[in-house]
């Protein structure tokens, strides 16, 4: 099979794009999100084609885990004409981001290796059999540093680990036992503010002749008043305008560096802090380690989220294509995943990112964190069937998300727990999402935490939503999750191809909405992604002609099946409700 020759628009490591140039030059970078200080979180379809070809029926998306392997090389293709060059100058970031995908832990949650019902670092380097089978390649741990609070984001001593998470020496082995499974670690680092449990906030305090005086940022002559994070009293700001404040921090991030050999940083509430102070960070911790990864946290717009790109940060997270697909980082029934508005937003969005960011820029693809709600409280919808098929329908729904986080550009990343699919609303404040990792059907056994156990949690026994409970059942959102991630990396495709818009072809608006279908492509191979939102089987006819050939034979990855051939301009496919289809495209 001889492909086409393909043209080649704009793009960078993280995203590149192919596809409708209407569309393009049409949607403006539109959305500004208001910056919301959650308190501890510092935290067309083309003319009508009347060719009738058959329509390939596919079968229901069961197990993949042994189907990838069986997947034959593809053949050698022609090269492509290279990418024209770009007036944006490249930033230099880590490669070995954009192969991996990311994990968040919260050490609180995961597991307890001590039996205090506290998380701890013991617990995670235990667990990273569990990490590396499901296919992590790094982890991110949220503050474990000394803090008066549960969550850390208050910090008392930047140079103690929180005793209820071990010892300094817990960490040096859990990143050297991490790094001989080839598991990066990054630590989250707080640089807005301290905890006002400070010794030298407490000093500065109320006493303007301290030697921490200047180290914060007073509103009164008496240094009683002061600004802090948000309404958090509790989180007085740094002042880094102070060159000793500076040198503290950095002299801070540069031992964790040198001492425990971690890969990177997770830059807490970017925001708050200078871009000097951030460029004098990455400065700092480059000249350690060049391949050290700096992932800011700036939740914000793209346009507020780009300067940070100069010469500060590798990484961000996508905020604004995690709007795209959530629709509310604290509400339910907003996510255009329930197929109640466009589900295709992102691709405008990912459009418009390559054209700001400049080429090398990172980004990390999300569904939720530890300040969001979790993705299957967000994908749970009111419904009318039995209890039985309600619970069918909101895994269906969420197995569409994994794939969608999956296969799109950018450094996927799991919230622990996302891979069992545990809920979480914010309904009772931030803990609700930060519940104990659910490892047993009983939710009772080794390593459980308990810190945090209400009543109304939504951990529950029994209810199918623990590791115990799915591991090695086919059917399962783990298996699902974990039968992706092997994609993901078995396939370059899906981590380095580019992305291309693909049209469906004489649907209506109000069905269209609930469609999304895109490919990845490489020179090697062409992955197609297509996601049906809505609860109605629909028979889509999608224009696959930017593909480069005139018949086209998918091969469905996830059902280990191979539909008829047929023609790309007019490519008829039956989707079933909430189904999500990774297929490759056979050369
Ligand atoms: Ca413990
Ligand atoms: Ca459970």
């Amino acid at each position: 099979m001889r492909l086409k020759q393909k043209t080649r628009l704009p793009c960078n490591r993280v995203f590149c794009f192919r596809g409708n140039e209407t569309i393009i030059n049409a949607v403006p970078f539109k959305k500004v999100f208001v910056l919301l200080l959650v308190v501890f979180s510092a935290c067309s379809a083309p003319a009508q084609n009347t060719i009738v070809v058959p329509t390939a029926t596919l079968a229901p998306a069961t197990s993949v885990l042994d189907t990838a392997a069986t997947i034959s090389p593809t053949a050698s293709r022609p090269t492509r004409a290279p990418s024209p060059t770009f007036a944006k100058p490249a930033i230099q970031t880590p490669a070995w981001f954009d192969d991996v995908v990311l994990y968040e832990i919260f050490p609180r949650s995961f597991y307890d290796a001590d039996g205090d019902g506290i998380g701890d670092l013991q617990g995670i380097a235990q667990k990273l059999d569990y990490l590396q089978d499901l296919g992590v390649g790094a982890i991110w741990l949220t503050p474990i540093f000394a803090s008066p609070s549960y969550h850390g984001y208050d910090v008392t001593d930047y140079y103690k680990i929180n005793p209820e998470f071990g010892v300094e020496q817990d960490l040096i082995d859990l990143v050297n036992e991490a790094h001989q499974r080839d598991i990066k670690i990054i630590l989250d680092f707080v640089a807005g503010h301290s905890s006002d449990q400070h010794p030298f906030f407490k000093d500065a305090y109320g006493n303007p002749n301290s030697k921490y005086a200047a180290w914060y940022r007073w509103l009164d002559d008496a240094h009683t008043k002061y600004e802090h994070f948000g309404s958090a009293t509790n989180m007085p700001k740094w002042n880094q305008d102070n060159p000793e404040v500076r040198a503290y921090l950095l002299e801070n991030a540069k031992y964790w560096m040198n001492t425990a050999g971690i890969d990177g940083y997770r830059l807490d509430y970017a925001l708050g802090v200078s871009h000097d102070f951030w460029k004098a960070f990455r400065q700092e911790i480059k000249s350690i380690n060049a391949d050290a990864l700096l992932l800011g946290e700036v939740w914000d717009s793209g346009l507020k989220i780009k300067p940070y790109y100069d010469n500060q940060f590798d990484a961000t997270f996508d905020f604004p294509v995690y709007y795209d697909v959530m629709g509310s980082h604290d509400r339910a029934g907003a996510s255009a995943l329930l197929a109640q508005r466009g589900l295709n937003a992102f691709e405008s969005t990912l459009r418009a990112e390559t054209r700001l960011y400049p080429p090398g820029a990172q980004s990390v693809r999300f569904l939720n964190n530890h300040d969001t709600l979790r993705v299957m409280s967000q994908v749970k919808t009111a419904c009318q069937l039995s209890a039985v098929e309600c619970e069918r329908h909101i895994i269906e729904r969420a197995k569409l998300a994994a794939t969608l986080l999956l296969t799109l550009p950018a450094t996927p990343m799991l919230y622990y727990g996302e891979e069992i699919g545990m809920s979480g609303d914010k309904s009772d404040g931030d803990k609700t999402v930060r519940e104990p990792m659910d490892w047993y059907a009983s939710e009772s056994g080794a390593g459980m935490t308990t810190w945090y156990r209400p009543a109304t949690g939504f951990n529950q026994p029994d209810d199918g939503i623990s590791v115990a409970e799915q591991q090695n059942q086919t059917a399962s959102l783990f298996e699902r999750y974990r039968a992706l991630l092997a994609l993901r990396a078995q396939h370059d495709a899906l981590r380095h191809g580019e992305f291309v818009t693909i049209p469906f072809v004489g649907i209506p608006a109000a069905e269209l909405s609930a469609l999304a279908a895109y490919a990845r492509v490489t020179d090697a191979e062409t992955i197609l992604v297509v996601l049906n939102a809505g609860d109605q089987a629909i028979t889509a006819t999608l224009d696959l002609s930017a593909l480069g050939s005139d018949t086209i034979t998918l091969h469905d990855l996830l059902a280990a099946n191979t539909l008829a051939p047929a023609p790309a301009q007019n490519f008829s496919l039956r989707l079933a409700p909430r189904a999500a289809y990774v297929f490759q495209l056979e050369p």
